[in-house]
């Protein structure tokens, strides 16, 4: 298997509402495509999922296309390659740009799998046919419209609702929902907002039944996660801190979560996400799939993903019609009673729609 050619494009997609975490709103979603093509023309398909502004990680889209065009391109471009996990070895020489890396390897996971004529979901190892899928809402500006959304997903059937949290809207927000929604599965993703002087605060969720609470305090810590998950009852999900293999391994061995959110591009592509879901369900840690407001196509590498069999919490991988009034893939990923059917074509099993990119491409650019 050889990529020939090389397409990236810098893509802009205005979401149907804004979204607002502990760091910030934005509603206009610009991230990257990579489209990699072997001799027979044959493409396979990646996304960035870095955003404009660096405030989930330390990458952005043009810190991507930086790394892309002046290292992983070059690195991988005519290299004659057996099976997708050599590209995270031939470039594990470059020390993280996660987010950078895993839209290359996924695309040539994609690539692989056409090859092979099996789904995504297959070539990983996955057996799932169908996957549980919950939605995650931003902050919103009251209490009601956070009532009134959480009722809407949890009639179009959403398994589990995760509820964004910062200081000024935690506990007494959480009150509110799990008093008009006793019976729904919960959880509160901080995003990093709280440090370990807000302990008593953090106790006060205990009361409430969450499944979990996700990424409380540093995004880049699991030393105070370890003393925190010491004080709570509700299990710890860490999302930002864990990076890699490793990253999970040291968690685990600390206790510093119960749970871990996979993202591909946070952890440097499929090959990685599988040995972290490998690990994990050898430790007995379960993991779900996380999101990062993908398009389609990183929304397809998801759900592929989510079929291994330690996917056992629904992830944030919620239809198309969620985020956009156009997605870039045909047939639009649906959601059906909280449930995803996994696509049996070869490779995504959803086809990127041409037209449909080229109408939200900013700019792109070919290599080979
Ligand atoms: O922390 O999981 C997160 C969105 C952007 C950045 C970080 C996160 C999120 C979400 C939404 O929670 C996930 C999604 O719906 O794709
Ligand atoms: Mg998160």
């Amino acid at each position: 298997m050889k990529v020939t050619e090389v397409v990236l494009r810098h893509m802009k997609m205005r979401m149907k509402a804004p979204f607002t975490t502990s760091f910030g709103t934005f509603q206009d979603k610009e991230f990257l495509l990579l489209e990699a093509k072997d001799e027979n023309g044959v493409s396979g398909w990646g996304e960035s999922v870095a955003f404009h502004s660096p405030w989930y990680n330390e990458e952005t889209l043009k810190t991507n296309w930086h790394m892309l065009e002046d290292f992983i391109i070059p690195n991988l471009l005519n290299k004659e390659m057996q099976h997708p996990d050599e590209v995270s070895e031939t470039l594990s020489y470059i020390r993280k740009n996660n987010m950078a890396k895993s839209a290359f390897e996924g695309a040539v996971w994609e690539l692989y799998a056409k090859q092979k004529g099996i789904p995504l979901a297959k070539a990983l190892g996955g057996t799932a046919n169908e996957i549980e899928v919950g939605i995650s809402i931003g902050i919103q500006d009251s209490i009601d419209e956070l009532l009134n959304l959480i009722d809407e997903y949890v009639k179009e059937g959403y398994k589990r609702i995760k509820v964004k949290i910062k200081p000024g809207w935690d506990v007494e927000v959480m009150r509110e929902v799990r008093k008009h929604f006793p019976d729904v599965a919960l959880m509160a993703d901080a995003n990093s907002a709280y440090t370990l002087e807000d302990i008593n605060l953090l106790k006060q969720l205990d009361e409430f039944d969450l499944m979990m609470i996700e990424q409380p305090l540093a995004s880049d810590d699991i030393i105070d996660h370890a003393v925190l998950q010491r004080e709570l009852i509700t299990p710890v999900c860490l999302d930002e801190s864990i990076h890699s293999y490793e990253d999970a391994r040291k968690a685990i061995e600390l206790g510093s979560c119960k749970i871990i959110n996979i993202k591909i591009g946070r952890v440097g592509g499929l090959t990685e996400s599988k040995k972290i879901h490998d690990l994990c369900q050898e430790r007995g840690i379960p993991v779900w799939c996380g999101g990062m407001l993908e398009s389609g196509i990183g929304r397809a590498h998801n759900i592929a993903l989510t079929t291994l069999s330690n996917f056992i919490m629904p992830g944030d991988t919620a239809a198309s019609s969620r985020y956009w009034e156009k997605d870039l893939i045909d047939p639009e990923v649906t959601v059906e009673d909280g449930m995803i059917k996994v696509p049996g074509k070869p490779g995504l099993g959803y086809e990127p729609s041409y037209e449909t990119i080229k109408q939200f491409t900013v700019f792109e650019k070919s290599f080979s």
